[in-house]
């Protein structure tokens, strides 16, 4: 397969390069960004200036999946979702909804939002992947063990890559038998859901095969996640940096992602990112 076509996603503006998802988390309790973004208003503006600062599209989630992180009610998850979504869509900016709720994803996608990214990959609630196929939208199938509550204790692998590949294909495979379109669907390796430092360094040290493996364009969300942080930290005991200065990392990592194929980096901090993508492409023309 080739790279023009793991850059179509049906259904989503084709980028000629790695696109950049813009992320704004709805939430008090986000692990990089909660609390800052919880007034609607100030998520809408934030969702705009990421745009201007060269998103391609925006990232709304209204439920923190940190690790040890609680659920919140569906209503309440409705009602911060909803206004930013449809407020961001009538703008014209391309919104992606984060949830793992086939109730916050079909009346996101009634509001605007033209992609539902589930961090579960369709295996939280059974009712998911019918409505994404019935509303017929993009889908992200990201890597998931289970609930943010004690995720961490299922990041026991003997080789992370084909593990996290196998168990990916197993949810592409129920998507599709889901009745989602395959060219409707995105693959995420899931760096930090129910994984350690070092599983996250040797995915991304594998990202190329991975979406080489399954055939489908690729999102990467690396954004000031652990991982980062330990490796910022040096010593393995000494303290990371906390996340809002792991943006320069973050940046490293989607000039890596854009290298290796990704069809989309997700961050929290764009401009840098969007500079990297941008590099990355010129290079590759330049290459030809
Ligand atoms: N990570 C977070 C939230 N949503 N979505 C996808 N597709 N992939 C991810 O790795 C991912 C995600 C957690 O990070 P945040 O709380 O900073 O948004």
């Amino acid at each position: 397969m080739n790279g023009e076509v793991l850059r179509t996603v049906n259904g989503l503006p084709q980028w000629d390069r790695c696109a950049v998802m813009g992320v704004v988390n709805v939430t008090p309790d986000s692990f990089s960004d909660g609390g800052r973004f919880f007034d609607p208003a100030t998520a809408v503006k934030r969702g705009l200036t990421l745009v201007a600062e060269g998103a391609d599209l925006v990232d709304v989630g209204g439920e923190s999946t940190r690790p040890g992180a609680q659920r919140v009610d569906e209503a309440e998850e409705l009602r911060r979702v909803l206004p930013v979504v449809r407020a961001l869509a009538g703008e014209g900016v391309v919104v992606s909804v984060d949830t793992m709720r086939a109730g916050v994803a079909e009346q996101a996608v009634a509001a605007g939002a033209r992609l539902v990214n589930d961090v579960s990959g369709g295996r939280a609630d059974p009712r998911m992947v019918p409505t994404v196929a019935a509303a017929g939208v993009p889908f992200v199938v990201m890597h998931w063990r289970g609930q943010s509550a004690d995720m961490n204790d299922r990041a026991v692998y003997t080789d992370v890559v084909r593990e996290v590949t196998d168990e990916l294909r197993v949810a592409l495979d129920a998507a599709v038998d889901g009745g989602i379109a395959p060219d409707r669907l995105i693959i995420d390796p899931g760096l930090g859901f129910a994984k350690q430092a070092g599983h996250d360094l040797t995915l991304v040290a594998a990202l190329r095969a991975l979406g080489a493996e399954l055939g489908r364009p690729m999102l990467v969300a690396a954004s000031r996640k652990r991982f980062l942080g330990r490796v910022l930290a040096g010593a393995p005991d000494a303290a990371p940096p906390p996340a809002r200065e792991r943006d320069a990392a973050t940046a490293a990592v989607s000039t890596l992602a854009a290298r290796d194929g990704a069809w989309a980096v997700r961050v929290h901090e764009v401009r840098a990112s969007a500079d990297a993508v941008r590099l990355v492409h010129a290079v590759e023309r330049a290459a030809r």
